[in-house]
């Protein structure tokens, strides 16, 4: 029979629905674009903030932009023809997200100041009850779109947190604090930090650029789109899609020679040790920029002003770990102690330990996190985790293309997650959940394409390897075999129920 909605405390009934999305940037977002698409209407969107755009929402440090042509970069179901450069900026990007959310009517699906703190499936009932912003929901469907960069991870250094200036993480920048004339300390040399240092250097009083480990840098072909190209994008039928899939299918190319460690030394490195010397004179610093890990390994970073930047007068770079802080002085292993009116954390996310899997319980109430810990992160496709009946993960596990657009992978998940959808609709199902066999065979295949990469696990220290003996981030092949796998959901992978009626 049906199965009457519980009451919350006021009595009234606890809101329902098909599908409930955790989050607003481009996973939730387009997965709300998609669901609107085929003509499903029952659904919600959790966000925590008060507005759309997740990363590109939250990452607002000076200097922020995308490192992947703007055109490969957007949805292949919403295009704009209207990008100012080849690699878009953060306003750009979140002004695009913004008219997506107007363009497609998904703004009035979506519940803002509604973070998501817990969900637990239940077993009975056959759906998800859901906890966000203090208030009950079920659905039969969960969908997690909060990503992998979503929470901020601040170093582990003695004494920061009682640091007398100010600091603040590059995914939250404090734009009430003026930096003209400060002394800054910037900690990591990432995507983020190599964005930040050359647009802050110049207003700056002094920049101290703290350096774990050097990134190999490629130079960033950027341009303003000119009237041609503007014209031809907007007038041509089909010459935006064109300029899509010949981005995305030269990637491609790339990911066969990226993966391989010496076919990547012998090009790209080449390539990122030219740029090293065509920009830094000084030996002994391009020495101390010199990367020891196979390029590829960490994630790629694109700069022409980062390298220039690090030899203004203003600016130093230290290579001596921060031992500790010490009220407004940073000290380093050398015993240098240097005092500074702001830090700066371009220190990265919790990629690989999720907060968003500690919140969701399955089957027998066990978390999402704490499978995955004993179990290694894995999930089937990146998507669905045996215990976790009806939940889609858009970038779960081994979704990061490390030669291409995130957007592939997630356009992936939700092609999956859609065709789930239609098919439980078609065959009346209420719930799916992946078998633990079609997990681990999926898996097994996937660690065992790492051997010989630049990502096999232990070849340097990223959140693209992690720190256990098989790798939970990376996805190590081409993108259109991402692609294949996620067009249809195969339900021989799958065990399906019918009957729990959902109302
Ligand atoms: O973070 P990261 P990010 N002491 O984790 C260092 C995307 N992104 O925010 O390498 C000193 O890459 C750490 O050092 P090490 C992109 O996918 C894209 O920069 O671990 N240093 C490293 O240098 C990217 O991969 C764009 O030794 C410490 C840095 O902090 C992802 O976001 C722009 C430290 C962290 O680098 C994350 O990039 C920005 C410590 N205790 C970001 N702890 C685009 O352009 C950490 N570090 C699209």
């Amino acid at each position: 029979g049906r199965v009457e909605p519980p009451a919350d405390s006021q009595g009234a009934p606890t809101p329902h629905f098909r599908v409930a999305v955790i989050g607003t940037g481009f996973s939730g977002l387009g997965t709300a674009i998609r669901l609107k698409q085929q003509g499903i209407d029952d659904f919600v969107v959790f966000e925590r903030a008060g507005e759309v755009g997740g990363t590109w929402r939250d990452n607002s440090y000076p200097g922020c932009a995308g490192d992947i042509m703007s055109l490969l970069y957007s949805f292949s179901f919403a295009p704009n023809t209207e990008w100012k450069t080849t690699f878009a900026t953060r306003d750009e990007l979140l002004a695009y997200l913004k008219d997506c959310t107007a363009r497609y009517g998904v703004r009035e699906h979506i519940l803002f100041d509604h973070e998501v703190t817990g969900a637990e499936w239940d077993e009975r009932e056959g759906r998800w009850h859901v906890q966000a912003g203090g208030r009950a929901f079920t659905a039969q469907v969960l969908v997690a779109g909060a990503g992998y960069l979503s929470d901020a991870k601040l170093p582990d250094i003695d004494g920061l947190d009682s640091f007398t200036g100010e600091l603040f993480h590059s995914s939250n920048w404090n734009h009430d604090v003026d930096l003209r004339g400060k002394r800054v300390a910037v900690i990591g040399t990432g995507s983020s930090a190599i964005q930040i240092v050359p647009a802050i250097q110049p207003e700056v009083g002094q920049l101290h650029v703290h350096q774990r480990t050097p990134g190999w840098v490629l130079p960033k072909n950027d341009k303003v789109i000119g009237k041609l190209q503007l014209a031809l994008r907007r007038g041509v039928p089909g010459y935006q899609k064109f300029r899509r899939g010949f981005n995305k299918w030269g990637r491609e190319i790339v990911a066969f020679w990226l993966a391989r460690p010496k076919a990547a030394t012998k090009t790209l490195q080449g390539m990122a040790e030219k740029n090293l010397r065509k920009n830094v004179k000084d030996e002994a610093l391009r020495a101390r920029l010199t990367p020891d890990f196979t390029v590829g390994c960490k994630r790629m970073l694109f700069s022409n002003d980062w390298y220039p930047t690090l030899e203004k007068d203003n600016v130093e770079l230290v290579t001596d770990g921060i031992t500790r802080v010490e009220g407004n002085t940073v000290v380093t292993a050398d015993g240098t102690r240097r005092e500074v009116d702001v830090i700066v954390a371009a220190t990265g996310f919790s990629a690989t330990d999720r907060p968003i899997a500690h919140r969701i319980r399955g089957r027998g109430g066990v978390s999402l996190a704490q499978t995955w810990a004993e179990e290694g992160m894995t999930a089937y496709v990146g998507s669905t985790v045996a215990g976790f009946p009806n939940l889609f993960l858009i970038l779960g596990p081994n979704t990061v293309l490390a030669h291409s657009s995130v957007t592939l992978t997630i356009e992936g998940g939700i092609n999956h997650t859609l065709d789930a959808l239609k098919a439980m609709d078609k065959r009346g199902l209420s719930t799916l959940e992946v078998k633990p066999e079609a997990q681990t065979a999926y898996n097994t295949r996937l660690q065992e394409r790492f051997d010989g990469t630049v990502w096999a696990p232990g070849g340097c220290q990223s959140w693209y390897i992690g720190e256990h003996e098989t790798n939970p981030s990376v996805f190590p092949t081409y993108s259109w075999r991402f692609l294949k796998q996620t067009k249809k959901v195969d339900l021989t992978a799958y065990t399906a129920t019918t009957g729990v009626a959902t109302p």
